[in-house]
């Protein structure tokens, strides 16, 4: 472990110090950004009120927009010129969202980031192969700094160039990959392409994270690189990459509770679910000062558990994120992730593991087409039968009827970073 005394700090203890940094961070909010003051006093509530963790209830929840309509630097607790660095995420509507850190952030990010791949099985002295995306995305600088602060050797490669990358995970003998699922997987096709076996490689683990992914990807990416393969999870807002990761033991994400509180709420009634009940995450920062946050809503679903993990690390748990409220298609009353169609295609015969969603309203009906591709060219009539088999799969799954098409191998668009799963042209008919 990385920082051992912390990470397997009894739940009491965590408690107590996330109370003493609740208390801390309300102050830095209160006296330094005017929507969180502004919010507290509407209804009521000064810093020192809260004097349990039972009272952050009490306080309002922070949104994506909120981060929209004080674009660029209304949100930070600093001005900008005491700020190292920012970050931005692009978003498909309107302004990005701007991120900021002090140099005391970056310090405690690089520390949270050197923890997270300690957790996740990289070592000191390991070499890794970061091809996240540098830049204003926190994935690429997020893990470099992480990555160095371990006492690791970066490859800052950034995504792209898969022959290159490929030629380098080889030749320099990586032992770890950073990098999104769907472009492991880009990695791996290039690979088997170029007849290069990274099965047989250096390569024993990697992180994989910044999208949602199931156990069927994770299963065909263990297997196509032979190593074993950690979910983790982060958002920018909260701070980056670092809010949570496996541990080998790949029963949850460890969330990191002395620099977070992790809430599950009802999205609908923002009332709490009982433990191991599926709901919306909502985080606050304990320890940011450029940007503290009040209980964000991710609008990611999630479920927490606080059992104890057999690695010895006493931060709760949570399940994999299968996808975002705004993510879900509701097809006919169904509620659907593309997770789960993710997880119906995966590991059927012939099929290669890329896909896209198609989402269309036909009348007053929402109508899902999934495109397939297939592994080598089989021909129209084995092509519509496929079809047909995949169609049938998964309805009795996921019980939803969509349309199969049934696409050559390469024809689905290859990702650097974060896949475009759906394609939703809904609003544009409406429009
Ligand atoms: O994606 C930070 C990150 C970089 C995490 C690299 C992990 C690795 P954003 O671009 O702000 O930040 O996107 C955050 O991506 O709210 C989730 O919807 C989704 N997401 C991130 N990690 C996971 C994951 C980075 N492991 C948004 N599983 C989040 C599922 C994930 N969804």
């Amino acid at each position: 472990m990385f920082e051992a005394a912390a990470e397997t700090m009894p739940r009491e203890k965590l408690a107590a110090l996330q109370l003493r940094r609740l208390r801390a961070t309300l102050r830095n909010a209160y006296e330094n950004v005017p929507l969180h003051r502004t919010r507290m006093q509407q209804r009521g509530i000064r810093p020192a009120d809260v004097r349990s963790l039972a009272d952050l209830a009490r306080l309002a929840f922070t949104q994506k927009s909120d981060l929209r309509d004080h674009y660029p630097f209304g949100m930070f607790a600093r001005p900008r010129e005491q700020l190292s660095r920012l970050h931005a995420s692009s978003g498909t509507t309107g302004k990005p969202t701007v991120v900021g850190y002090t140099r005391r952030d970056l310090a405690t990010w690089a520390g949270l980031m050197a923890r997270s791949l300690a957790c996740g099985g990289v070592r000191p002295g390991d070499l890794v192969h970061n091809a996240l995306g540098y830049g204003l995305f926190t994935g690429g600088l997020g893990f470099h700094y992480g990555i160095e602060r371990l006492g690791a050797t970066v490859v800052p490669i950034s995504g792209g160039s898969t022959e290159r990358q490929v030629a380098l995970i080889r030749d320099f003998g990586a032992r770890a990959l950073c990098c999104t699922p769907s472009y492991a997987l880009v990695i791996a096709e290039v690979a088997e392409k170029e007849g290069v076996d990274l099965r047989n490689s250096s390569l024993e683990v990697g992180l994989f994270g910044a999208e949602p992914w199931s156990e069927q990807m994770r299963a065909e990416i263990e297997q196509r690189l032979g190593l074993q393969a950690i979910d983790n999870y982060g958002l920018s807002e909260i701070l980056g990459p670092g809010v949570a990761v496996e541990c080998p033991e790949q029963d949850g994400l460890h969330g990191w509770e002395d620099h977070f509180i992790f809430e599950v709420l009802d999205p609908d009634t923002g009332r709490p679910v009982r433990e191991g009940q599926p709901g919306e995450l909502v985080v606050t920062t304990l320890t940011k000062e450029a940007l503290p946050m009040i209980r964000y809503r991710t609008r990611d679903i999630t479920r927490v558990s606080t059992a104890r993990c057999a690695c010895g690390r006493t931060h709760l748990r949570l399940q994999r994120v299968t996808g975002r409220n705004d993510d879900m298609l509701i097809i006919r009353g169904v509620n659907v992730f593309p997770s789960q169609i993710e997880a119906a295609l995966l590991g059927l015969p012939g099929i290669a593991p890329h896909y896209q969603i198609v989402v269309e309203r036909h009348g007053p009906l929402d109508h899902l087409t999934v495109d397939v591709e297939t592994l080598t060219a089989i021909g129209s009539a084995a092509e519509a039968k496929l079809s047909q088999s995949v169609q049938h799969h998964i309805k009795s799954l996921i019980g939803v009827t969509t349309d199969v098409r049934v696409l050559a191998p390469g024809a689905i668009p290859r990702s650097q970073g974060k896949a475009v799963r759906v394609r939703d042209l809904r609003t544009k008919a409406a429009g």
